[in-house]
């Protein structure tokens, strides 16, 4: 770490300041008081012309200092320190040498002038913290580069590069070779020109009601009940109708406001939880192996998203089922998740024949020989489960890893008996695997740490949140599954209508409540899992989904579970035959506040996750958290039960 966060040189008659406070040179405290002392100190010296403003390393400024969002804000101030650059006698120059976020983007704002490096990029992340900008960004760009190219940056993540910020005249010159130097250079020559109109006193043209009108019913949907999205259009709207002094006071009160909120501190607090789930100490200075070629047995829902997953990261898979037609059906199965991703423009349709390209399918596992790593991604049962390692044993070269993305079966009995266990370890995707970020990792006794290391190389490269879970049944995320359906199951039997449950949990947040979640899913797997225990001879107490299952309602696919379905239809229905069955066996109805089924029901989610980290099955509540919001679809903005459950919110 820098001692000296802003650092100053002479570069003939332009002062080079370079903000160095690693790792993102954010905006915290001192460097925003060694930036307003510059101000008036370099403007008093007649020997500086102009001010050159860079950031040490690959980043201009990565925004305000996070960390500090947790204590009350301490002066001085971002946007006084803005303001002050704005209205200093010398120009000041962004020299932008890569990503400026948030308010850094807004530091670059507030300068004369910015010049920009091939790798430049212009970003307003902050609705994902759940606030707004709130140092001018939702003013000032849009009277730079106009309200229509402003909006998607302020409220819904779009970043401007720097061949665009050219065009946009954003940016007054792209500089390409010596960045510093051709900077320096063009800034010297511009020094000589008198000073621009500050970016907040320029004119700007408002497009009128329809465009905020259709933005509005954009966003909304987009955000998906995440208050600070619609909160930067508000402020930018303001903006351009009141004028900019009123839209940078709005902007800063509503700053202020969203800071304080519940959604933001959870929003930050999943935002550092995310940073640290790549560097579990497990893992800690061991060197991964490297995974070019990847194998997957199994062509399922599972084994076609996981293959998707590998593919959209660059790997060559080989895709291995039993037999021609189910290879056949797989292969299709994938081409379709291809076609899907580049409508939803994902990729282009190029990109996506290269991805296919980069598969092979196989029939048998033979030819899994060259693979790096093998997923294994077949039916829940342990005998076949076996059967597929025992080959793979014989199969694969002696330094492949072998993985299983068993969900509940525990991986030391699939490997018992067989040799070389460091080379196995459980890798659990989630449903659809090219989609969800969540990766439970799944250590055995005896897996090798360079083993372990890969699973979290891996889910980097794919993109995904790694979470390291011990041996237990369902592991982390479904074992609190078990739990919160169990409770959920347990207020009906008392006389709550399901239907007000599934409404509560939309209401909180979730895309769906946990008895529609069944339907989609299938009530049948869950079922099958209870009989075999049952045929083991534990004592499994029969659920109400058993009886429906038992009826003939597996869910969506059978017409019918908790609720009935129209033909080709996902609507939930409310379902005549569904009562019939369930009348008999449970309480009067009973009528319960929505917020209270949500406490109870995150009580038990976080009282199992209790359970589960004194047992030792997760490294902390954070990852727990992760778990929920990345594999099961806890919403976001709320946090994860466990956080929660320290705030005292549930
Ligand atoms: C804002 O600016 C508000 C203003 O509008 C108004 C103010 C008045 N602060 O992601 P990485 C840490 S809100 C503190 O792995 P990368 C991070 O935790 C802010 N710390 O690196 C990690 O720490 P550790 C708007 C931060 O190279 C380390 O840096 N800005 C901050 O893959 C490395 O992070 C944003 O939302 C921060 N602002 O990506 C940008 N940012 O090593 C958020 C990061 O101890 N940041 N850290 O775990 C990013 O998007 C990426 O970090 C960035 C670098 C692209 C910058």
């Amino acid at each position: 770490m820098s001692d000296m966060p802003v650092k100053l040189e002479r570069r003939g008659a332009m002062a080079l300041v370079t903000i160095d406070n690693p790792p993102v040179n954010a905006l915290g405290l001192g460097v925003r008081q060694r930036l307003l002392e510059l101000v008036p100190e370099l403007e008093a010296d007649a020997a500086v012309a102009g001010v050159v403003l860079t950031g040490a390393g690959s980043l201009f400024v990565g925004g305000a200092d996070i960390t500090e969002f947790d204590r009350p804000p301490q002066a001085p101030h971002l946007p006084e320190l803005l303001e002050r650059i704005e209205r200093s006698g010398k120009p000041w120059f962004a020299a932008v040498n890569g990503p400026a976020l948030g308010g850094g983007a807004e530091l670059a704002l507030a300068c004369h002038y910015r010049l920009v490096s091939p790798k430049a990029r212009f970003g307003l992340p902050e609705i994902n913290l759940g606030i707004i900008p709130g140092a001018g960004g939702t003013q000032r760009l849009p009277r730079l580069v106009g309200v229509e190219a402003a909006l998607p940056v302020i409220a819904e993540n779009a970043q401007i590069d720097g061949q665009r910020a050219v065009e946009l005249h954003l940016a007054a010159e792209l500089v390409e070779g010596d960045f510093l130097a051709g900077a320096i250079a063009a800034s010297a020559k511009m020094a000589m020109h008198p000073l621009p109109f500050p970016a907040a006193e320029l004119p700007i043209a408002d497009p009128g009601e329809g465009f905020w009108t259709e933005a509005a019913a954009r966003i909304r949907k987009s955000a998906r009940g995440a208050k600070a999205p619609l909160a930067a259009l508000e402020s930018l709207r303001l903006g351009v109708q009141k004028g900019a002094i009123a839209g940078l006071s709005f902007e800063r009160e509503t700053f202020l406001r969203l800071r304080a909120s519940d959604e933001a501190a959870a929003l930050r607090y999943l935002f550092f939880a995310e940073r640290s789930a790549s560097r579990s100490s497990t893992i800690r200075g061991v060197e991964p192996r490297r995974i070019n070629v990847a194998g997957v047995v199994g062509g399922g829902t599972m084994g076609v998203g996981i293959t998707a997953a590998l593919l959209n990261a660059g790997l060559t898979v080989v895709l291995s089922e039993r037999d021609a037609a189910s290879l056949e059906r797989a292969t299709a199965a994938l081409q379709a998740v291809v076609a899907a991703q580049a409508r939803r423009k994902m990729h282009s349709d190029e990109e996506g024949r290269d991805r296919l390209a980069r598969l092979k399918g196989a029939v048998g596992l033979n030819e899994l020989a060259g693979c790096d790593l093998v997923i294994e991604a077949v039916f829940e049962d342990l005998d076949v489960k076996r059967d597929v390692f025992a080959t793979l044993l014989q199969v694969c070269r002696a330094d492949a890893i072998l993985a299983t993305n068993t969900s509940y079966i525990d991986p030391r009995h699939i490997v018992e008996g067989f040799g070389s266990k460091e080379r196995f370890i459980g890798l659990h995707f989630f449903s659809p695997a090219q989609v969800m970020k969540l990766l439970e990792i799944i250590p055995l006794p005896q897996t090798a740490a360079d083993v372990k290391a890969t699973g979290f190389d891996l889910a980097k490269r794919l993109g995904k949140v790694p979470v390291r879970a011990g041996i237990c049944e369902g592991f982390i995320g479904n074992r609190i599954l078990k739990r919160y359906r169990g409770e959920a199951e347990q207020m009906v039997a008392e006389g709550v209508d399901f239907a007000a449950i599934d409404a509560a949990l939309r209401d909180f947040g979730y895309a769906m409540g946990p008895f529609e979640m069944q339907d989609l899913a299938g009530l049948d797997i869950s079922f099958m899992n209870r009989e075999a225990a049952r045929a083991r001879g534990e004592n499994v107490p029969e659920t109400l989904g058993d009886i429906l299952v038992r009826a003939g309602r597996k869910g969506q696919k059978t017409g019918g579970g908790w609720y009935d379905y129209e033909p080709g239809e996902r609507k939930p229905q409310p379902s005549a035959a569904t009562v019939r069955l369930l009348t008999p066996l449970i309480g009067a109805p009973k009528q319960v506040a929505s917020r209270k089924i949500i406490d109870r029901l995150i009580k038990a989610m976080a009282d199992e996750g209790r359970k589960i980290l004194e047992e030792g099955i997760a490294d902390s509540p954070e990852a727990i958290d992760l778990v929920e919001v990345h594999g099961y679809g806890f919403p976001r903005g709320k946090g994860g039960p466990m956080f929660l459950s320290a705030r005292n919110a549930i």
